[in-house]
């Protein structure tokens, strides 16, 4: 009997065909994941000197195209997977590496605007810091590196199965963290809490090749693990110049240094607005929703999440309130000053609040990382009385020559961008983009952003504004 695949309609699925059922079980559903994969090698599924496929499973399938023979017959070789430790199959050391280290997921409470008494309290999942274990912050801690450094970002298991992808990276594909494909961490088929709980642990190996803002974020069941808040950002930053007095990595909320063209210049202040959008009801949702659980029996249980699912699940989509770099937007577009008893529950609230508020001094050079973390269309409206230049976009430094879009790109101004009747002048983020704006001119007082969220379906409807302060001191 022919059955329709869900996410490919009008295509008939033939799950007697070991071919299309390895090819469904690998797409569509929760396996193959990391430790299946290896485990169809030590099984003999796999035979490790040619690369063959013995036995036709979704994991034997999958790691016969993954992974070249040397690395087949490393796997081999392994005493056994007990130590649920993943090798990075092209792993290789250099002097000064940055080596980050996060694990997931973690599960930090925020809170509805005018929550103020803490009570109605929202759970998101960020990744932990395992070099930092005294706090738990979303967005997730921010990872830093030096333009040229080798990255060794560690990912480890703490609960359900993660991946990390570093967004924007180039790396080679075993390293690039897209679930199913690569490296998924977390050692189970069959659904986020139904598994064996803790397991695994990847180093996912990139070059940092070119300074600019980018983000990680968990790529397994993206939809729904990206809407419950896996993501953190990811900033590669230049050199200074010689006798600058800092190095980079700069820390969070500069000084620092980033590249307008082909110079590293100075910035006295930074600030992340990272824009993002909160569906309550998704957090009630099973966590193995998006997830085809195959359970061996092809197309069983597809609990959600594709366009033909009549209702319910991830194609229901219906914001409660909006936040920024984690900071909740108050009903009137404010960010809420964080209350005693919020920050009894997230301690990391009140540096979030004054870091995404920044001031500066008339003069003082301030670099915006804008980031749209959300699923609505954002339209960012910037005041006639700031000014600034646009460097980069989605961590391409605009104008760089050495990175091969210099020819044909440079940075503009915003004052280059019409000004509407209201005085404001505006671009569009959609999902994931990042746009880096270095105000350098704005005159003393507070200066609006506001950023509108925008329907996702319907673009002309304006579902909330967020009103962000940039603050000059005289
Ligand atoms: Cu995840």
């Amino acid at each position: 009997m022919a059955i329709i695949i869900p996410r490919d309609l009008g295509n008939h699925f033939n799950p007697d065909s070991p071919v299309e059922r390895a090819e469904f079980e690998g797409f569509a559903s929760d396996v193959p994941n990391t430790k299946g994969m290896i485990t169809a090698v030590k099984n003999g599924d796999v035979n490790p000197a040619t690369g063959a496929v013995v036995n036709m499973t979704a994991q034997s399938q999958r790691a016969a195209k993954l992974f070249r023979p040397v690395f087949l017959a490393k796997l081999n070789q392994l005493p056994n997977l007990s130590g649920v430790f993943f090798p990075t199959p092209d792993e290789m050391s250099e002097a000064f590496m940055a080596n980050p280290s996060r694990s997931g997921r973690t599960q930090v409470e925020i809170f509805r605007p005018g929550d103020a008494g803490a009570n109605q309290r929202i759970d998101v999942w960020s990744f932990k810091d395992n070099n930092d274990s005294d706090t738990e912050s979303w967005p997730a801690p921010t990872i830093r590196v030096r333009e040229g450094q080798l990255v060794h970002s560690v990912l480890s298991n703490s609960h359900g199965a993660h991946t990390i992808h570093h967004h924007g990276i180039e790396p080679t594909a075993v390293n690039d963290g897209v679930g199913h494909l690569t490296m998924e961490i977390g050692g189970h088929f069959d659904g986020e809490d139904g598994g064996t709980g803790p397991g695994g642990e990847y180093i996912y190996q990139w070059r940092a090749a070119e300074a600019g803002t980018y983000f990680y974020h968990c790529h397994r069941n993206t939809t729904l693990h990206f809407e419950l808040g896996m993501y953190g950002m990811l900033i590669i930053d230049p050199p200074a110049p010689v006798g600058a007095g800092i190095q980079a990595p700069y820390a969070d909320g500069g000084p620092g240094y980033t590249r307008v063209e082909n110079s590293a210049t100075r910035y006295d202040k930074e600030t992340f607005w990272v824009v993002d959008d909160i569906d309550i009801s998704w957090r009630n949702l099973d966590k193995s929703f998006g997830i085809q659980t195959t359970n061996g029996q092809p197309p069983a249980l597809f609990t959600g999440g594709f366009q033909n699912i009549p209702s319910g699940g991830l194609n229901d989509f219906h914001p409660d309130f909006f936040v920024v770099t984690g900071v909740t937007v108050g009903t009137n577009g404010v960010l809420e000053v964080p209350s005693a008893a919020q920050i009894d529950r997230n301690e990391a609230l009140p540096t979030l609040y004054n870091f995404i508020r920044p001031s500066i001094l008339a003069g003082q050079k301030l670099l915006v990382r804008a980031l749209n973390a959300s699923y609505c269309t954002t339209v960012w409206r910037f005041p006639v009385s700031v000014d600034g230049t646009v460097t980069a976009v989605d961590a391409r430094t605009l104008g760089h020559s050495a990175n091969g879009f210099g020819s044909y790109s440079e940075p503009f101004r915003l004052s280059d961008l019409p000004s509407d009747q209201f005085g404001f002048r505006q671009f569009e983020l959609s999902t994931a983009q990042r746009w880096d704006i270095l105000i350098d001119t704005a005159g003393v007082g507070t200066h609006e952003v506001l950023v509108e969220f925008r329907h996702w379906l319907n673009y002309n409807e304006v579902l909330h504004t967020a009103r962000l302060p940039i603050i000059v001191t005289g």
